[in-house]
């Protein structure tokens, strides 16, 4: 019978008690949920624990106090003692557990971590799990904060559900949820300092250099949240804005022009008069003494002699723009939330105006005009622009940020762009850099597919290097890949209609890519979904999101998943606030944290999707031809498609087959000669160059040349 059996000599200084967390357990898959499985003392200061049908796995012993073992990967049975040594006959006393002696040989001792995240040098290898950081999970209510707008309140009036609620104490607390889940690297959103009515999400930044301190705590600081992941093997993706700062300016940089927030005073109020939850008497920070939404030392000093005082906003103080004196009911709006774009700074600022209309679907206005009232568009091109903008997150990756990802790429022109790129991968070697560049449908610019929009515009440019919009062979890989927004597009008509339909045409054009391979493709994110208004969370059927998973997972590409997805979270609610009246709870960016309490874990964890993404990060973690393959021989025939993934350098081949919405009979020709494995399955065929597969509906058939059989445990969608 398969059997791990782990004995554990406690350390001097441990507790009472041990405790073993285990994962990855091969071959049943086996994992408990943290803290694990209590050890038994034996009573010479040595613990014991069997796990039935289990071979190898990966485990963490600890006290439960705090105190515990890095990481370990275990093959066969032994002692480690208190000093952390593996010893396969075990102590002298050990005589009472002769029965479950090892019957292995000194050969097959295995005893390493797992690699540690500066080794993993391929992203490839990677999956990311995405999430707002203010949204995820609350460590720390004392660094809470309600934006001025969307605030909700309760029945008694009271706010509830401040914005920025999540915090990097909460995320390091939930490090081992996001790892049992099976990724390995986690995107947040921008962590620097930023400023607006609404600003929770990050992308207002107000002062690259610092990191805001709603989401720090004196004990969770972000080196801490990367040193924390770093310790569990987990990467941290940083999101990086490069387009545009918030509405008012650049600390210590640049100031953009506008009157103190708590002088604004409503039509038909007065000063000191303002109910709005914590932000009583005036629309000022009321985080802040003085009361004033910014601190910018280069501010002019008729602004600047107004910050730290009159925190009420009752001293007269007069506009120098019109000369009209504030606080004066319902004067101007604009002169305290908005911009005037003809009094920018030209050495920061470009000075064309805001995008509208069918500026969305041109290069130029979509790269030099504002594109909204809080994101003020950055002369990129300029010098001092590049100065501080590289060097602020140059320091960032000094501190051990392992991947970037970058907002708004369209909105920058692309060789502008990758001045930035290539100076933090140079600052980085080896450093994984993404972009966002939204697009609505296929994104094929001007090789057609219906696109309104000119390729410069398009994620595809951005991977290449060429200059010929309808040439993509015109140029080489840029190194600057982007999340897969011709793919995602697809699941509209595709999965969200219980089909592959489609598929393959899409698929036909990733030549058009610097590298498919390193796309990051996903099902929804923050902005987006599959769905006629591409504005909602995944609203289909459960085995629909099965299916596209085992899709993504298995085709080209590094799978993301947004928070929450892995437990159907806020399904069907529109990704950002919608009607005048929607706040954050409305929305698809709820807060999750609930969800992670003791009370609901294990309801969150035995949910049927974490259990199907979890089993599909352990099988893609465990076939490298799935990380890193290019795909070949793809058939696509609505209700199924077959594919073929062979990666030269590590020898590995995978065929893989889908079905949706019912079971599939699938014949895959081409393979290479020899035995195969199903990962899925655990089923073997010998095969001479063609593979006759069953696949149940809304499940995958992933056959491994040589592969090490089933991987993890059957559920109702991979079976
Ligand atoms: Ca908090
Ligand atoms: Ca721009």
């Amino acid at each position: 019978m398969t059997e791990l059996v782990i004995h554990v000599q406690r350390p001097e200084d441990w507790a009472e008690t041990m405790s073993i967390h285990v994962w990855d357990a091969r071959p049943s898959g086996f994992s408990t949920h943290w803290p694990g499985l209590p050890m038994e003392p034996r009573g010479d200061g040595w613990f014991s624990i069997r796990l039935p049908g289990v071979q190898v796995a990966r485990l963490v012993i600890h006290d439960g106090q705090g105190r515990q073992t890095q990481d370990l990967l275990r093959a066969s049975n032994g002692w480690l003692t208190a000093g952390g040594t593996w010893v396969e006959d075990g102590p002298p006393a050990a005589h009472a557990m002769e029965s479950s002696r090892p019957a292995v040989t000194r050969a097959s001792r295995i005893d390493h971590s797992p690699r540690p995240v500066e080794e993993r040098t391929d992203f490839r290898e990677e999956t990311i799990y995405f999430l707002l950081t203010t949204r995820f999970y609350d460590g720390d209510p004392s660094n809470s904060f309600f934006c001025r707008d969307r605030i909700q309140f309760d029945a008694q009036g009271q706010p509830i559900d401040p914005h920025w609620r999540g915090d990097f104490k909460g995320l390091i607390q939930q490090l081992d949820y996001i790892r049992d889940l099976g990724f390995t690297a986690i995107w947040i959103t921008p962590p620097v300092e930023n400023r607006s009515g609404l600003d929770y999400h990050g992308y207002h930044a107000y002062d690259w250099t610092r990191i805001d301190p709603r989401l720090e705590s004196p004990d969770a600081t972000y080196q801490d949240l990367i040193d924390a992941a770093h310790a569990k093997g987990i990467k941290i993706i940083q999101d990086v804005v490069v387009n545009h700062s918030c509405q008012y300016g650049i600390r210590g940089q640049v100031h953009i022009d506008h009157l103190p927030t708590k002088y604004y005073v409503p039509q038909g109020s007065e000063q000191g008069r303002v109910d709005h939850g914590p932000y009583q008497g005036n629309l000022g920070n009321y985080a802040w003494l003085g009361r004033d939404d910014i601190d910018n030392p280069v501010a002019p000093a008729w602004y600047r002699e107004r910050q730290g005082t009159d925190p009420e906003g009752r001293e007269p103080l007069v506009d120098p723009k019109t000369g009209e004196t504030v606080p004066k009911p319902g004067y101007q709006p604009g002169r305290f939330f908005g911009i005037d774009p003809a009094d920018l700074d030209p050495a920061w600022y470009h000075q064309e105006g805001f995008i509208c209309g069918g500026d969305w679907e041109s290069a130029h206005p979509l790269q030099n005009k504002h594109l909204a009232g809080d994101c003020i568009d950055l002369a990129t091109e300029r010098q001092n622009v590049k100065d501080y903008l590289i060097g602020a997150i140059k320091r960032y990756l000094d501190m051990g940020v392992d991947a970037l990802r970058i907002d708004t790429v369209k909105h920058v022109e692309r060789d502008n762009l990758l001045e930035y790129v290539n100076a933090w991968k140079a600052h980085k070697p080896g450093l994984f850099v993404f972009g966002e560049n939204l697009v609505k449908g296929y994104g094929w610019g001007d090789l057609g597919g219906g696109d309104n929009g000119p390729s410069q515009i398009r994620p595809w440019w951005y991977t290449r290097l060429g200059h010929d919009p309808r040439d993509p062979l015109a140029g080489g890989d840029s190194g600057f890949p982007q999340l897969d927004f011709g793919l995602f597009s697809t699941f509209r008509d595709t999965v969200s209609r219980g089909t592959y339909a489609g598929t393959a045409q899409i698929l036909s054009m990733d030549w058009i890519y610097g590298d498919v391979t390193q796309l990051v493709t996903f099902l929804q994110n923050h902005d987006v979904g599959p769905d006629n208004d591409f504005k909602y969370r995944f609203q289909g059927e459960q085995w629909m999101a099965a299916a596209a998973y085992n899709l993504i997972w298995t085709l080209r590409g590094i799978p993301c998943l947004y928070y929450g997805e892995e437990i159907e979270f806020m399904k069907g609610a529109p990704q950002d606030v919608e009607g005048e009246r929607d706040t954050l709870a409305h929305t698809g960016r709820a807060y999750f944290g609930d969800h992670l309490e003791p009370g609901r874990i294990e309801q969150t964890q035995s949910h049927p999707l974490y259990r199907h993404i979890q089993r599909l990060n352990l099988i893609r973690r465990g076939i490298p031809a799935l990380q890193k393959a290019p795909v070949t021989e793809v058939r696509e025939w609505g209700g199924g498609m077959s594919f073929i993934r062979a990666h030269a350098d590590s020898g590995s081949c995978a065929a893989v087959g889908l079905a949706i919405g019912q079971d599939q009979q699938i014949e895959i020709q081409g393979v290479r000669p020899g035995l195969y494995r199903d990962a899925v399955s655990g089923r073997e065929i010998q095969s001479g160059g063609h593979l006759s597969v069953h696949v149940k509906a809304n499940s995958a058939a992933i056959y491994v040349l040589d592969g090490p059989g089933k991987i993890g445990e059957d559920g109702p969608y991979l079976r």
